[in-house]
């Protein structure tokens, strides 16, 4: 094969994966700034991310993508919530409806925490 031919084409693949990269990042960089709605997804018994910022009036979505079943909380003066089991595949809905900054527990797994900060 032709080595220049293999050289531009080795340049031009990694061009691509910058760009695929480049590109991933700014949409995880929206997902996490953006109102409206975020998942966060409950693998290894932990959050997946365990911090995270949301505008005020996000709703984040609770995917359990776990082997285990998990029974998540949020407990403060303003924002409150307690599941039921949540079975692995099935998603739950919390929204966060005021400025502050909140713990995700799980009352099945103690060690399980999510940071969430509203503003
Ligand atoms: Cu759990």
């Amino acid at each position: 094969m032709d080595n220049k031919l293999t050289g531009d084409t080795m340049l031009l693949k990694r061009v691509v994966y910058i760009g695929i990269i480049a590109l991933a990042v700014t949409i995880s960089t929206i997902a996490a700034f953006a109102s409206g709605e975020v998942t966060v997804v409950q693998t290894n018994r932990s959050f997946n991310p365990d911090v995270i910022e949301v505008a005020k009036d996000t709703i984040i979505h609770f995917a359990n993508e776990d082997e285990f079943i998990h029974q998540i909380y949020v407990k403060s003066d303003t924002t409150n919530f307690d599941s039921a089991e949540q079975v692995p595949g099935t998603t739950i809905d919390i929204p966060f409806n005021a400025d502050g900054t909140f713990e995700v527990r799980c009352h099945i797994h103690p060690k399980m925490r999510l940071t969430v900060t509203v503003k």
